[in-house]
């Protein structure tokens, strides 16, 4: 005899759901009445799907004793670990693959919700009818309205509704949903992210007047030979559209052309219009424009975009995935601000507000579908339901839940299958679909490298060299493929310290015109706020598998502040290009949009001496057409300043407010020297003096046995020595699955982070102090001969530092230079060089060249998982506790109130207390940083090789 073991069936059915009505176009409000259901609601939390019985959803039922819980939410972050934990895997499922088969241990959350409805809301005979809207359930929901079952569904992060007028009262309503953490959507949803249960989107009820519209699909083209827009809207249910401003009013199903602006990223012209069906005027905001493939390129009004994107997960660090409007807001003005033009919404269509925002503000998005398999991987892709023709249906249902919410928006100019799903039929099927129901826009998946499905070529983390070979269409691949532009759909993986290497890979998109630009990954860190670990990550909730901070890999911090990655891709995408030449005074401008004119710019330089801007101007520039280019004479320079280091500036701001970022903001800029610095000199006078402890040399006071820097002109000072070790980064670390080198992996094993340091020599000459060392690590033969060399003109104190490898090295060295202690006391900091964040060889470019000043804490980047950071480079003189520091030549600038081994060995930022003393990193060169967590390491250019190297400094007491 065999019984059932669940009477939850519905959650291991492959098939979309029952009870739903059809999908249709998403809008948020009408002038039909609605009811939002957010806010509070009882739960009850059950261990397993079908732990408790249907008797909750009944009406009268006493939840009394019941937790409460937010919604939108997710319970797991509700409660104070009351409801159990988040789980983060990247692609591993939590549970043992056997679809569409899920564990018994399924946390199951009865959610009840007692609501009447409003006085005003319509009844009686003429009543209409309801329908109640789930915008985002994860992962499946079973749901009754008082007492009579309307339903399941699964599809987390999409809309799902049902009909439910017949059932509504004037009071007491009882809504009852149950939701299961796991169930064969699970399967379909394993993208690479935190695994979070709940109703995290709105829940709404809409009343549905008799007439109201149903479904509706607003076709708006452009013609861009004759700057005419053409206007269809098809609607299920007969009515007029009417767009005052253009004065169209015509019947729903018949098309009207006429002049119009077209909708651009860069120019998101919306007409306001309407559609009024007998019961209902739906506000519709039109955006005119046509997408197309055309010459092997994408094209929007017959123009040729370049994607300057990123991937954007949803994501609030306590809220999760549950997004309220203003997050959503601060993002897209984030984004416009930092002149990105393009979103994939990696993994799953986001909450359809977002869209709205990019129509508005004016982001050019890839809507990606609700679809990932990547745990299939482990086992070779066997079982994967995507090429298993039982969960095509499910497949389809996503597909179009997809197209038809979204359908209506202009931003949106690209469907996305999904990611990571390997390949099969149900994939074909999805892409065949979607061809067929909108052939207004272009399909994407990244999956798919002979393009049998797809529009475009896309891949993820391609090395600069390979991509520059798809650039010269040197690739090979099928014919399809060949005829096909390029993007990558993800590339410079944001985690920790970087991405390196951005304007290595935007030369090569703007070089080559098959390339069309690609989406940094990702946009946020999805740390969870934490009390004891400040963000928490992977394994901080005791996950038995997890993938650690790798799901800390944005642009952006967990709280939305912009890393310095952000900043760096704000300046290698800048949409205007200024190259200057400091020798002839003129300044060459390039308009890098691809729709918009300079006439929204305004222009400003400005002359530096020392780093000190000591005149500035307006600058008139051509209001040039995209891809144009124009030279433009620079004033005569200022005054005289011999031996002064002198350079323009210039910046393209805007030149009056828009809804993204007021009058002023800097769009662009550019650097261009006209003298360099003269390099610190010093006269070799006095003459080194041993005493019995200490060694004297001008300011200086040396321990006489070691000739270790004990004090600068009373300032107490521990070292310097030299250091080539830095914390590793989490690209130093590289991806586990690398075939390439893991230069943290060798560095670790070399022992440069446990360097032993020899005293060979202490020598007192005429006019120097030279202390000879070697410095190695214990089981090896290569080492450091390292020579340091005092002078000083008897105020000044002078230390050049010779390094010579010996032994056969093989390996970069993480970084090269000297570190020394302060006294705590320590704190400001103020330098010439470049700023005002951290840059290193290969993240560099929005380094301006300027005056800066900061406290130690504000030079600290607070990357989640601790790791090197804040590096000020190209610094000429930095002065921190009462000390000045001249460098011969430039050099790199850090200083911290731990040591490097403190920030090696934390674990998140609350690992890191204060110590006595401020540390100091004075480095001649650091290694690239490259963004190996997940694609390629730095570019040779950026290595820092062991090899022969003399660099200086110049110290000196500030007058107090
Ligand atoms: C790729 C995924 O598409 C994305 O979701 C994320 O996991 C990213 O990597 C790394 O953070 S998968 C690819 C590395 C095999």
């Amino acid at each position: 005899m065999s019984f059932r073991t669940t009477t939850a069936d519905y959650v291991e059915d492959v098939s979309p759901g029952s009870g739903a009505l059809p999908p249709r176009a998403w809008y948020a409000s009408s002038d039909a009445k609605s009811l939002s259901l957010n806010g509070s609601w009882r739960l009850r939390l059950s261990a397993t799907a079908d732990a408790e019985d249907d008797s909750f959803a009944e009406e009268g039922y006493d939840a009394g004793d019941w937790a409460e819980v937010v919604v939108p939410g997710h319970w797991v972050l509700q409660g104070d670990g009351a409801f159990g934990s988040p789980i983060y895997t990247n692609h591993l499922y939590p549970f043992p693959v056997d679809p569409p088969h899920v564990p018994t241990d399924n946390p199951t959350g009865d959610h009840l919700r007692v609501f009447d409805l409003p006085d005003d809301w319509p009844a009686g005979p003429d009543a209409g009818g309801a329908v109640l809207r789930f915008d985002g359930v994860e992962s499946c929901a079973r749901v009754w309205l008082n007492g009579t079952d309307i339903g399941e569904f699964k599809g987390s992060r999409l809309a799902h509704e049902f009909a439910v007028g017949h059932l509504l009262k004037a009071e007491g309503n009882v809504l009852a949903v149950r939701v299961h953490q796991w169930s064969a959507g699970s399967y379909l949803e394993d993208q690479d992210q935190w695994w979070l249960p709940g109703i995290f989107r709105d829940v709404t009820l809409l009343h549905r007047p008799a007439g109201s519209a149903l479904d509706f699909f607003v076709h708006a083209s452009y013609d861009h030979r004759s700057g005419e827009g053409t206007l269809r809207v098809d609607s299920d249910v007969d009515g007029r559209v009417t767009v005052p401003a253009l004065d169209i009013d015509v019947a729903t199903g018949d098309a009207v052309t006429v002049p119009v602006l077209p909708w651009t990223a860069e120019t998101p012209r919306l007409y306001d219009g309407e559609l009024v069906t007998q019961g209902e005027r739906v506000p519709l905001r039109v955006g005119f424009r046509t997408v197309e493939l055309a010459d092997g390129l994408i094209k929007v009004n017959g123009s040729a975009i370049l994607f300057k994107g990123v991937n954007r997960h949803e994501w609030h660090p306590e809220r999760g995935r549950a997004l309220d409007l203003e997050t959503m807001r601060e993002d897209v003005l984030l984004m416009k601000r930092h002149n990105i033009n393009a979103v994939r919404t990696s993994h799953y269509p986001p909450h359809p507000a977002f869209l709205d925002l990019c129509d508005e503000y004016g982001l050019w998005v890839i809507d990606e579908c609700d679809l990932e398999t990547h745990g299939f991987t482990e086992q070779g892709w066997r079982d994967n339901p995507v090429d298993d023709d039982r969960w095509t249906p499910a497949l389809l249902d996503r597909a179009a839940r997809m197209v038809e919410r979204d359908k209506n928006h202009p931003s949106v100019v690209i469907w996305s299958l999904g990611n990571e799903a390997g390949t099969g039929r149900g994939l074909t099927a999805m892409a065949e679909w979607i061809h067929g129901r909108d052939s207004s826009r272009l399909v994407h998946y990244e999956g798919d490298w002979d393009c049998r499905d797809t529009d475009m070529y896309s891949r993820m983390y391609a090395f600069h060299a390979e991509v520059e070979t798809i650039g010269q269409n040197l690739d090979g691949g099928t014919g399809k493929r060949r005829e096909l532009p390029f993007i990558q759909c993800e590339y410079a993986h944001a985690m920790g310290n970087g991405p390196g290497g951005l304007a290595d890979y935007q030369r090569l998109f703007e070089k080559y015109e098959r390339l069309q630009g690609g989406f940094v990954w990702e946009w946020i860190d999805h740390g969870i706020r934490h009390p004891e670990l400040g963000y928490a990550y992977g394994g901080d909730f005791g996950e038995e598998l997890h993938d650690g901070n790798f799901v800390c890999d944005g642009l952006v911090f967990p709280d939305r502040r912009p890393s310095p990655g952000l900043v760096e891709y704000q300046k290698v995408i800048e949409p205007v290009r200024i190259d200057g030449d400091g020798s002839d005074g003129t300044v060459r401008v390039t308009n890098r949009y691809d729709f918009a004119d300079l006439s929204g710019l305004a222009f400003e330089w400005s002359y530096q001496v020392d780093g000190e801007t000591v005149e500035a101007g307006t600058l008139s520039v051509p209001s040039l057409a995209p891809g144009e280019a124009a030279d433009v004479k620079l004033p005569e320079p200022p005054g005289d300043a011999r031996g002064a280091e002198t350079q323009w500036t210039v910046s393209a701001l805007l030149a009056a407010d828009t809804a993204w970022a007021p009058k002023g903001h800097r769009v662009a800029w550019g650097q261009f020297p006209v003298a360099p610095r003269a390099l610190p000199s010093l006269a070799t006078t006095a003459r080194p003096l041993r005493g019995k402890r200490r060694i004297t040399l001008g300011p200086a006071r040396f321990d006489a046995r070691t000739g270790v820097l004990h004090s600068v002109g009373g300032i107490e000072v521990s070292g310097p020595r030299l250091d080539v070790w830095r914390a590793t980064t989490d690209n130093d670390e590289g991806a586990e699955w690398q075939s390439d080198t893991r230069y943290a992996v060798l560095w670790r094993t070399l022992g440069l982070h446990r360097m032993q340091h020899r005293l060979d020599a202490v020598e007192l000459a005429e006019d120097a102090l030279t202390v000879r060392t070697r410095v190695a690590p214990a089981a090896r033969e290569v080492g450091l001969a390292t020579v340091y060399r005092w002078t000083s003109d008897g105020d000044r104190l002078r230390l050049t530092v010779s390094v010579k490898p010996e032994g056969e090295w093989t390996l970069p060295l993480p970084r090269l230079g000297v570190r020394l202690g302060l006294p705590g006391t320590a704190d400001r900091v103020r330098w010439f060089g470049g700023g005002p964040g951290e840059a290193y060889p290969d993240t560099g470019t929005a380094s301006v060249v300027n005056r800066w000043a900061s406290t130690v804490d504000e030079l600290q980047t607070p990357y989640v998982r601790p790791q090197e950071n804040g590096a000020r480079a190209d610094v000429r003189w930095a002065e921190i506790g009462g000390l000045r520091i001249e460098g011969d030549p430039r050099f790199s600038f850090s200083a911290r109130r731990w040591t490097n081994e403190r920030l090696d060995a934390a674990a998140h930022l609350t690992d890191l207390t204060p110590g006595n003393e401020v540390w100091v990193n004075l480095d001649h060169a650091q290694h690239g940083i490259g963004s190996q967590s997940c694609g390629p390491g730095p570019l040779p250019q950026y290595f820092l090789r062991a090899e022969p190297t003399e660099f200086s400094f110049v110290f000196s007491v500030l007058d107090r």
